[in-house]
């Protein structure tokens, strides 16, 4: 383990895990690492929920506010919401122990978009950042960290965190060293300047993370690998959709609006998502780019066969075989793979500058092209917005993709009204189901409502959208944006009602 710490004061600071979680006390705000399940810190926090749970046997109140990158694993939120041990987290998150409790309303969320989560703290609107728990994957004689498999807020963390706690994970592949770019120069206005990035590969910053060594108290090692499960084989609905947003992309080829290596992707996490870029694989595209937050299995596959060029991200989030075949062609993946901070990663300027081509998951769209990301009947929340609407409103093109229906049938994913708006019709390209691709650049809402209807909509819902957008159309007061107000949200109240929306 002293190769991947090569500096002493960090070796005089070496503690066990359960000896560093004693450090971090009730009521502090804790920034740690991790993203989709990546680079999490894996020791301390379970160390801490141990600490909390005692506490709470003992009758005292301990709760932290718990700030990411992203979603961590069940040795972090699952572990820390189990034990009652959340009073307030952001941003995005998956854990279902964690969901629960925030839909039961015991926790305090707060559902922001990536790129903006270090500027809020650098504003100030977080409070004090009491410390940082970040997992590294070594460090340099000088002091340097060398990152893990995601950055996320990492920089933001150690930079603002009175406190710091490192972990250093051997189990992290040695040769990550070399893979991240950590740009330094962000301000806040009126200082700030532009962000010298023009193409997804450009590296403008340095390859470690700073960390003032006064700062840090403690140093624990840890052996474990990212906890990151398998990715399904795409279905046939996940393939369809695919398959339409691939003719889609030939069809702005052969009218000049795309060039044959498209502009770089930026591509949400799951199982359509990877289906997409499968599809782009077996089309025989070639020399494409990624702009994009987190490189999955089927991103990697488009690295090894070189038909992406190059990929930008903040994480890694790869299944068992994906980080074997990783660690295998490390060298490979290490000129082409870029990890960056989120704030980078996720940058509207970036974004904007680089006409990302941007493709995320969602839960519902309306008529309208309003797009839900995030909760199920309005009130629910699944994960969160993540960076979606760092994407969508600064993309070339905006597509969301979804089944026409979920639960068996019995939901409906395009609807009257959608229940919660996470993008609004202004931020909203193109929508996808597997029943076909509705194209909604330069159309009116009737235009666009049409459109979605026509070709997204279920079969088994079609008629219903289409009779309740005619009497809209002939009862609604305002004839712009046409909606029978008292109808509008009647499909999600007969979900709740009755587990079905017809
Ligand atoms: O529930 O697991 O209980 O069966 O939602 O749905 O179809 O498996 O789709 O995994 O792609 O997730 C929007 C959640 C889609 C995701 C969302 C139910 C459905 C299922 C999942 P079950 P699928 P996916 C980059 C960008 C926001 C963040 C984002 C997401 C479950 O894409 O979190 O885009 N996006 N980030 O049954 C009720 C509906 C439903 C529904 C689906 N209309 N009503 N439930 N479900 N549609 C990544 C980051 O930012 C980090």
């Amino acid at each position: 383990m002293k190769s991947r710490i090569q500096n002493a004061s960090f070796i005089s600071k070496l503690m066990p895990a359960s000896e560093a979680a004693a450090l971090i006390q009730p009521g502090m705000t804790v920034g740690m690492s991790g993203f989709t399940g990546s680079g999490y810190p894996k020791a301390v926090p379970l160390e801490l929920a141990r600490l909390i749970e005692d506490a709470h046997a003992r009758g005292e109140r301990f709760v932290i506010r718990v700030l990411t990158g992203a979603s961590t694993a069940p040795e972090l939120d699952g572990a820390l919401a189990k034990v009652g041990g959340i009073d307030f987290r952001l941003p995005y998150q998956s854990d279902p122990e964690l969901r629960a409790r925030i839909n039961r309303g015991e926790i305090e969320y707060m559902d922001i978009h990536l790129g903006q989560v270090a500027q809020y703290a650098w504003f100030g609107f977080l409070g004090n950042i009491d410390m940082a728990v970040i997992e590294v994957a070594g460090i340099l004689p000088d002091g340097r960290l060398i990152p893990s498999t995601s950055v996320g807020n990492n920089k933001t963390w150690l930079d603002l965190a009175s406190q710091v706690i490192l972990e250093v994970n051997s189990n992290q592949p040695a040769g990550l060293d070399g893979m991240h770019d950590i740009y330094y120069g962000t301000a806040l206005p009126p200082e700030r300047k532009p962000i010298p990035l023009v193409a997804p590969g450009d590296r403008i910053g340095d390859p470690y993370l700073r960390v003032d060594p006064a700062k840090v108290l403690a140093v624990v090692e840890t052996d474990a690998p990212d906890r990151l499960g398998r990715f399904a084989a795409p279905d046939e609905i996940s393939a369809r959709i695919a398959g339409h947003l691939v003719e889609f992309f030939r069809h702005e080829i052969a009218h000049g609006r795309l060039r044959p290596e498209l502009l770089p992707l930026q591509s949400g996490v799951g199982n359509i998502a990877n289906a997409v870029l499968s599809g782009l694989r077996d089309g025989g595209f070639e020399g494409l780019s990624a702009f994009t937050e987190v490189i999955q299995d089927g991103m990697l596959d488009l690295i090894r066969t070189d038909t992406l060029r190059v990929a930008s991200a903040t994480a890694l989030s790869l299944s068992p075989e994906g980080v074997d075949e990783f660690q295998r062609n490390i060298d490979h993946y290490r000129s082409r793979i870029v990890l960056r901070p989120q704030e980078i990663s996720n940058h509207a300027e970036l974004v904007r500058r680089l006409g990302c081509l941007a493709i995320n998951g969602m839960v519902e769209a309306d008529i309208y092209g309003n797009v839900n990301s995030t909760h199920v009947a309005g009130t629910s929340i699944i994960n969160g917005i993540g960076g979606s609407g760092d994407f969508a409103r600064n993309g070339f093109l905006s597509c969301f993709v979804t089944p026409s229906i979920a639960k068996n049938g019995a939901i409906s994913c395009i609807v009257p009204l959608a229940s919660h708006v996470d993008h609004t019709e202004h931020d909203v390209t193109v929508i996808v189901t597997e029943q076909g691709l509705a194209d909604l650049r330069g159309l009116s809402p009737k235009q666009r409502a049409r459109a979605i209807i026509a070709r997204c909509a279920h079969p088994n819902y079609r008629p219903l959208l289409e009779d309740y957008f005619e009497r809209a159309c002939r009862e609604s007061v305002g004839k712009h944006t046409p909606h029978l107000l008292d109808e509008a949200l009647s499909w999600h109240r007969r979900f709740v009602e009755s587990g079905r929306m017809r």
